[in-house]
């Protein structure tokens, strides 16, 4: 199935916004506003300026970023087309299919990158090369 995901596979989600006047509230549910299970979060910060993060595919992991704060890019890649995707908004989320080389940069000071993700941390899960991306998603 990765091997055959495109970049057209993903999208970004609106999530439901609860506006109050102490605030809003954004919630996200296990195969409700997401196609899978939530096993994961992590969060990226204090990310340095100019820095960029990713540069790696998963075989099996599904993911749904959210710019939980400021502002980032993310590309994506399926071996023939690149698409990049602006973050900027807390009640928005960039859904990722495995089998997808992604890149993000442009992090606004202040940001933070939150992560759902389907399944626990595997280095074993990760291609690194992207060589090795390349020729996992041309060979049949
Ligand atoms: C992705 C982008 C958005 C762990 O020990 N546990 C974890 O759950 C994660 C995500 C990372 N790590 C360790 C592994 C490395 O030694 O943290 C270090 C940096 O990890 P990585 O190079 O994977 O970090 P990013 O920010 O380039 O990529 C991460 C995710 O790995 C990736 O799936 O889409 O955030």
């Amino acid at each position: 199935m990765s091997k055959i995901s495109s970049v057209y596979d993903c999208t970004i989600i609106t999530l439901d916004r609860h506006q109050h006047e102490k605030g809003n509230i954004t919630v996200v549910q296990n195969n409700k506003e997401i196609p899978f299970e939530i096993d994961r979060v992590y969060y990226l910060y204090d990310i340095p300026g100019g820095e960029s993060r990713g540069a790696h595919a998963h075989y099996d992991l599904e993911q749904l970023l959210v710019a939980a704060s400021g502002s980032f890019d993310v590309t994506l890649d399926d071996g023939n087309v690149k698409r990049t995707f602006t973050l900027n908004r807390p009640y928005q989320g960039l859904y990722i299919k495995s089998g997808l080389w992604r890149e993000l940069d442009n992090f606004s000071s202040g940001s933070v990158c939150m992560v759902l993700a389907s399944a626990k941390y595997d280095e074993k899960d990760y291609i690194r090369d992207y060589d090795s991306f390349i020729s996992y998603k041309s060979d049949e």
